[in-house]
């Protein structure tokens, strides 16, 4: 099993999307094992965006994404960092794929509706930077059985 960090960022919060995403993501067979709405401090965003640190458009990126609070959620499955990598699409919006989040919702670079750890190894820096270990849970989901099947 994976655990993947998703952010649903301010523009599907103030577009009342949130219930929307988490029942795609819930629906494809991903366990919520963390879930939260918080606000970003800016030392926050420095660190978890520290590889757009210098771009003109950072300035940008953290004021968007403290427009309000996000809804933080950590998400466990087999192979959940590139399950959900593609459920959400690429960054650029309106040229994601249909079906993705983003290619459903979304035209922007900017506002594309949610974040998703891009690797296993971000995804064990993300996790851990979003949430306290008592705030992820460990459960026995009776659906297990039948979304993985045998493999
Ligand atoms: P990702 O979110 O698809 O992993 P990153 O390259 O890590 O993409 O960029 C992080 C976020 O920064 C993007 O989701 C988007 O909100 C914003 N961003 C990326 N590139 C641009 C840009 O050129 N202009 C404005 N915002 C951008």
């Amino acid at each position: 099993m994976e655990r993947t960090l998703v952010l649903l960022k301010p523009d599907a919060v103030q577009r009342d999307l949130i219930g929307e995403i988490i029942t795609r993501l819930e629906r494809k067979g991903l366990k919520i094992t963390g879930l939260k709405m918080m606000r970003l401090s800016d030392e926050l965003l420095n660190e978890h965006y520290s590889h757009l640190v210098g771009r003109s458009f950072f300035p940008e990126v953290k004021s968007f994404m403290q427009l309000t609070p996000v809804v933080a959620l950590c998400l466990e499955g087999v192979e959940a960092v590139d399950t959900v990598r593609a459920l959400c699409g690429i960054t650029k919006a309106r040229e994601a794929a249909p079906g993705t989040i983003r290619g459903e919702f979304a035209m922007s670079v900017q506002a594309n509706l949610i974040h998703c750890s891009d690797s296993l190894e971000t995804a064990k820096a993300e996790v851990p930077r979003f949430f306290k270990a008592e705030e992820l849970f460990e459960y026995k989901d009776i659906l297990e059985t039948y979304v993985y099947n045998s493999s």
